[in-house]
């Protein structure tokens, strides 16, 4: 989602030679594969937005294995793009590295200020493995090795597994498939930010533009909402009229994760698209991705 998203941008913005590689073309866990990649191809410019990514039922299950795999694809596209001569490189986290209990909004500075939200812990640890390595040869070697932190995407190409996936892509698949009842978790009364994908891909450019971009800066919409608004606003952009039932034994994960976004904002980067318009854009994307049979129901 997040790497089309960025492609996109990228094509609109007039530039030619963009080199993609799908994980079935490159493993990005096995360290020879990326080495060969990067010496082979040598880009001026490296964006990585791969990793395992998932919502709070896919974490909380598997820490280990979203720790293992996200820290190796972070040192391995880090390190060889380094050692290939890259010179720019943009890593892209979540705001899910902060504190469970930052302030809110949460600013970089809460950076390892206190524990992480146990749900999504694994994640975490690698996405800030990823940026501090960066920061670490961007010191040590002069590379232009720096990080953005979005907070919860959504948008066309996601990952509609109703297990799996995250909350908001999950509302969408649930009312759509669902008739008379829809179960959604938690209480509701979690708040969560949401950015739509396009946005985010033009924070990434706006980033790629700055000559001394700061090292970490977060993305987001400064737009928040409870999920229990935020369900009511999906079964409205749906149409459905199936009742919802709250199971409160599964988790609300971090109470609230609203993003500073003051740092991005100040050097003239804003978000285009609310989350009322967005949502209309993804469920019309979705219904699109069903119909062409492209839709992503799981896997990486
Ligand atoms: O996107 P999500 O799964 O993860 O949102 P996080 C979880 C919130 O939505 C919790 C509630 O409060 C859930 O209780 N929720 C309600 C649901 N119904 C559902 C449902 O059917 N599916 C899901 N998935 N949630 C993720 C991190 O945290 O944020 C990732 O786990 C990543 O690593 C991502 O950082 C951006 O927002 O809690």
């Amino acid at each position: 989602m997040v790497g089309s998203a960025i492609c996109r941008a990228l094509e609109k913005a007039g530039y030619e030679n963009i080199i993609v590689r799908t994980h079935l073309e490159l493993d990005l866990i096995d360290p020879k594969a990326v080495r060969e990649f990067y010496q082979a191809e040598k880009p001026d410019v490296a964006i990585i937005a791969a990793a395992r990514v998932g919502g709070i039922g896919a974490n909380s299950a598997a820490n280990s294995k979203f720790l293992y795999e996200n820290e190796m694809i972070a040192m391995n596209t880090v390190w060889s793009a380094a050692e290939a001569g890259v010179k720019r490189l943009l890593f892209l986290g979540s705001t899910c590295i902060y504190p469970r209990m930052a302030p809110q909004p949460i600013p970089e500075s809460a950076l390892l200020t206190s524990e992480l939200e146990k749900t999504n812990e694994g994640y975490a640890l690698a996405k800030i493995s990823g940026l501090k390595l960066c920061e670490f040869l961007r010191r040590e070697r002069g590379l232009l090795y720096h990080s953005l932190m979005p907070t919860n995407l959504y948008g066309p190409g996601d990952n509609y597994d109703i297990v799996h996936g995250h909350v908001l892509p999950t509302l969408i698949r649930k009312f759509e498939t669902m008739k008379d009842v829809v179960p959604l978790w938690g209480t509701g009364a979690a708040i969560r930010e949401f950015l739509h994908v396009d946005d985010l891909a033009s924070a990434c450019l706006f980033a790629l533009s700055l000559e001394n971009p700061p090292d970490l800066m977060n993305v987001g919409s400064g737009e928040e909402v409870t999920i229990r608004e935020l369900a009511e606003a999906v079964k409205a952009a749906t149409g459905s009229t199936a009742k919802i039932e709250w199971d409160a034994t599964k988790p609300d994960g971090t109470p609230r994760k609203l993003c500073d976004t003051a740092l991005i904002r100040s050097l003239g980067w804003k978000p285009e698209i609310d989350l009322k318009q967005g949502l209309e854009m993804t469920v019309a994307s979705y219904r699109a991705e069903v119909a062409a049979g492209t839709v992503r129901l799981g896997g990486r």
